[in-house]
């Protein structure tokens, strides 16, 4: 696969790297990672996200890279310009928001760099995935790492660290392999700092978010004797608390860090009102399979997914169609 890859960004002089909408630790740090290792090459490579980079990755992006998209303005017309197109870290086209509409006009070779569960993607001319791995910037390490045995771009480490940390929840989640072990190490030689980036990473909670979590934590629910715990947070909280829709981020474990939960879940209302869940299973139920039943997905244990519906309704159905896949899982 990786040499199907390297041969691929070999044939494209002008490659734009994007991620899916609100992008992560990991679909940063690859994409960085990658356009490093492609402009050390002399290739061009540009890196479009959307919407803007959140405040915490910024560190991620020291020579400034990464372009807010701007539809209405310098990137009216992006579809133009590359002669290839990657998707990093996800592997369906639509996960990309707004960005989609240049997707779908460009002429370039669409491509996708994913380690997501996923069917066979559609919707692209190369697709370079691989579910074993533990993070998308697992798969550019391996890629990069062979045909740069010497010291990495500091850029290029501290990336690939990121994408690393943020993917297996800080080296937490099942996803943690000896491999991944392996190339921390190698990145932690290469001068990474791991206190600096958890830092940068994660020690950025605001008032508002400490509040939101407050008022998120009064609404916790319990089903299923304790297997089944979710909190749940309207736009009216986000209001009350000043706070946005970043500041949700990491919420979902709150509720999984109880005795005895299998699946934890935040719900939420989007800005474009609609309501969305975060799913985490602590190791046995399959809360992919769930979150595919409403056209989300995810892992196995990470998941989610958005609906057109009213946030109670949504909580219903999903609940059910959790109690159920726990019924199954936990049989
Ligand atoms: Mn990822």
């Amino acid at each position: 696969m990786l040499d199907r890859l390297s041969a691929f960004l070999d044939r494209h002089a002008r490659v734009l790297l994007t991620t899916h909408e609100n992008p992560d630790g990991d679909g940063v740090g690859a994409a960085v990672a990658l356009a490093a290792h492609l402009k050390a090459l002399g290739r061009q490579a540009r890196i479009v996200v959307t919407p803007a980079l959140p405040e915490n990755l910024r560190f991620l992006d020291p020579e400034g890279w990464i372009e807010a998209h701007d539809p209405g303005g310098v990137h009216r017309d992006l579809a133009a310009w590359p002669d290839a197109w990657l998707l990093v870290d996800a592997s369906e086209p639509h996960r990309m928001g707004p960005l989609f509409t240049a997707f779908e006009g460009t002429t370039a070779a669409r491509a996708c760099l994913d380690h997501h569960l996923k069917d066979a993607p559609q919707g692209f001319d190369a697709e370079f995935t691989d579910a074993a791995a533990s993070a998308s910037a697992e798969l550019v390490y391996d890629l990069v790492r062979p045909v740069r045995p010497g010291p990495l771009p500091a850029v290029m480490a501290q990336a690939l660290y990121a994408g690393l940390v943020s993917d297996t929840g800080n080296f937490r989640h099942s996803n943690t392999t000896p491999k991944v072990h392996r190339i921390a190490a190698d990145l932690i030689a290469q001068g990474v700092h791991p206190a600096r980036t958890f830092n940068a990473l994660y020690q950025t909670a605001t008032p508002a978010k400490l509040r939101l979590f407050g008022r998120a934590l009064g609404s916790l629910s319990l089903k299923d004797g304790g297997r089944f715990a979710y909190v749940t947070v309207t736009r009216a909280d986000l209001t009350a608390c000043g706070a946005t829709h970043e500041d949700l981020d990491e919420l979902v474990e709150e509720p999984r860090k109880l005795r005895g939960v299998e699946v934890a879940a935040l719900f939420s209302e989007t800005a474009d009102g609609r309501s969305k869940v975060s799913l985490r299973s602590r190791e046995r139920v399959d809360v992919n399979v769930v979150c595919r039943r409403f056209g989300g997905g995810g892992h196995r244990l990470a998941s989610g997914a958005k609906a057109a519906m009213p946030l109670g309704e949504f909580v219903t159905q999903v609940e059910a169609a959790v109690l159920g896949q726990m019924a199954t899982d936990l049989a």
